[in-house]
């Protein structure tokens, strides 16, 4: 797909359904009793593979565009599923989903595309077992493919070496079948979406600052969930609006819950013109709207406890430090290494082949601003991200930009092209 340099972006937007949100709702509809009402559900290709593999374990889910019921099967109701169950290219539905599989009554095994069988999976292996679970690495590398045999679980005090909300929540799903207290603490707060859902849902969960308590649970029941919209969709419309000339963005709807809302905290700080309004609480969740305008940007660090306030963010904010005035440098951020892709070396890759000047550290990168950035030709790894923050590069650089592999914006964001469409045409 190929881009080419634009100005005044002006208008409106509703990004889709958050990705976290989408995912955890089926889930958690999945082991409740009654029917789960999901509205504004992301139908993206990741959450799609989270449908999928419930309905392989015999729960009956209907979807009618962004509209899902989940007819749940109750916290025992799973089936064993035939086949291995395919998690496509997600992360989240990998971890989740073994968390949930580990206190079943059945053996059953999954698997990915190569990204996923690439990612590592000794996070959760290492908790689990510790709670007396079956789980196996079938190529024994500690990736998926993955056997789990359903085990009688007991409750662990899990320090977990990483600020991830997959591993969290991985471990407080085995925890909702184990005996006894489970607890994770975490090194920073990772996004908490779970804890705020499995709490509606009824889950006896408790949490204190890095630290999240859950007891055993003998039944949840079903919920009517609005999911926001995806601040980590929003983020590509907000550093569009701050970098292309002559720009303005509203961006209605967003998430804001604050364990996901440290770009508009790293935007600011780098001068950028963003203002929230409309802030309210829509099932549980901070929502709002937020518009950007073309600012005169400066440097920053990024690094600390913001970190995995938007760690899937940080793409979108190195291609933002191009256009800032002196140094910008990203530290604490290792985790981009094992995402869909290594996202530190190939946003250093991309952006140097746009004419950037960045270098990658271990734990991020620096980016020297201000720098004028020219059309190239860039794979996106089928990476997502790394497909929409270099479209938004693509429309602020001179001469033409290609990019390999861009259809795999339907992972999180179906319809970013036309959304693009829209907001160049004015
Ligand atoms: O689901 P997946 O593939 O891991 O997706 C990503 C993304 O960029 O969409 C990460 F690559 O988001 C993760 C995020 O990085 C989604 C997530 C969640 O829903 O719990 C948590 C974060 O990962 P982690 O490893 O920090 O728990």
């Amino acid at each position: 797909m190929e881009f080419s340099q634009k100005k005044g972006l002006r208008g409106e937007i509703t990004v889709p359904g958050d990705k976290s949100i989408s995912h955890r709702s089926v889930m958690f509809g999945a082991i409740s009793k009654g029917t789960t009402e999901i509205s504004n559900f992301l139908t993206g290709a990741d959450c799609l593979s989270t449908i999928s593999c419930f309905r392989q374990m015999g729960v009956d889910i209907e979807t009618d565009g962004n509209h899902v019921l989940v007819h749940g099967n109750g916290l025992h109701g799973l089936k064993a599923p035939s086949q291995r169950l395919d998690v496509g290219n997600s992360g989240t539905t990998t971890r989740l989903l073994s968390g949930i599989l580990a206190g079943q009554r059945f053996a059953s095994e999954l698997d990915g595309d190569a990204s996923i069988r690439k990612r590592p999976m000794r996070r959760i292996m290492t908790p689990l077992q510790s709670m007396g679970a079956e789980i196996t690495s079938l190529n024994q590398n500690d990736c998926a493919p993955l056997r789990i045999v359903g085990k009688s679980l007991k409750g662990i005090d899990y320090l977990s070496p990483v600020a991830s909300a997959q591993v969290k929540s991985c471990v407080l799903l085995a925890g909702l079948y184990a005996e006894g207290e489970t607890r994770v603490t975490e090194p920073e707060l990772s996004r908490n979406h779970t804890e705020l859902m499995l709490s509606a849902f009824g889950a006896d969960l408790t949490s204190s600052g890095k630290t999240a308590v859950i007891h055993p649970a003998k039944e949840l029941y079903a919920q009517k969930i609005i999911v926001p919209g995806d601040i980590s969709s929003a983020v590509y419309w907000v550093v569009a609006g701050l970098i292309t000339p002559d720009s303005e963005i509203t961006i209605r709807n967003v998430g804001l819950n604050p364990t996901r809302d440290g770009i508009l905290e790293v935007c600011r700080s780098m001068n950028g013109q963003v203002s929230v309004s409309n802030e309210r609480i829509q099932g549980g969740e901070k929502v709002g709207d937020i518009t950007v305008k073309t600012s005169e940007l400066k440097g920053t660090v990024i690094g600390g406890s913001v970190i995995p306030r938007l760690i899937d963010e940080l793409p979108t904010m190195a291609l933002l430090a191009c256009f800032a005035q002196g140094d910008t440098v990203i530290r604490d951020a290792q985790e981009l290494k094992v995402k869909e892709s290594d996202r530190i070396a190939v946003m250093v890759e991309n952006l140097t082949k746009m004419g950037a000047d960045v270098e990658g550290t271990e734990d991020g990168m620096v980016i020297h601003g201000k720098c004028r950035l020219h059309g190239a030709e860039l794979d996106s790894c089928l990476d997502h991200r790394i497909a929409m923050t270099f479209a938004i590069a693509g429309i602020n650089a001179s001469g033409t930009t290609k990019i390999k592999g861009a259809e795999c914006v339907n992972i999180s964001y179906p319809s970013f092209y036309e959304d693009l469409a829209r907001l160049t045409r004015g």
